[in-house]
């Protein structure tokens, strides 16, 4: 019999902080309901979630950083941002550079850092993904970041 080993989807007792991007932000306050949401559904008390926001994707690494670094120890933190590609020509690098330190920021500080930043070609795919018909990425990140939380404590 193999051992198997993975995360419920229970937040009790745990603290979660979240990290939102202000650009594109009717988008992203959609993610951040979903996300806020699901926590708060699966038993996370709303005084334990930390909402600290920034001006855009680009700068949700340093923030998720300091966040992971902070006296308050988070069982997970969540960043949420929305980069459009028809609206910037910088598409690539706020988005590539936001990924890239997102992940970076998971390894160094070993707390789960949930990727709920939509990168799309449009506004319409992007509102899809923010609630309105293809789910909620805020939500999905949420949920991920439970499973993570527990998953962690096991392994
Ligand atoms: N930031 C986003 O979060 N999404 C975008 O689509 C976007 N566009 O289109 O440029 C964006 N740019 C701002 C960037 O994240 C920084 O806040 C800015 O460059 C200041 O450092």
């Amino acid at each position: 019999m193999s051992n198997q080993i993975a995360g419920q989807l229970d937040g009790t007792g745990r603290r979660f902080a979240i990290a939102v991007a202000r650009f594109n932000g009717h988008i992203v306050e959609s993610l951040l309901a979903g996300a806020i949401d699901v926590l708060t559904r699966h038993g996370v008390k709303d005084a334990d979630i930390t909402v600290a926001r920034c001006p855009g994707a680009w700068e949700l690494p340093l923030v998720v950083k300091k966040l992971s670094a902070a006296t308050t120890k988070y069982h997970g933190i969540i960043a949420l941002g929305c980069v459009i590609r028809g609206e910037t020509p910088h598409f690539d690098y706020v988005a590539g550079e936001c990924a890239k330190g997102l992940a970076a920021t998971a390894l160094q500080s070993g707390i789960p850092v949930l990727l709920g930043v939509l990168t799309t070609d449009t506004t319409d795919q992007a509102l899809a993904r923010a609630g309105l018909k293809a789910g909620n990425k805020g939500a999905d990140a949420a949920a991920a970041a439970l499973e993570m939380a527990s998953l962690l404590e096991r392994l």
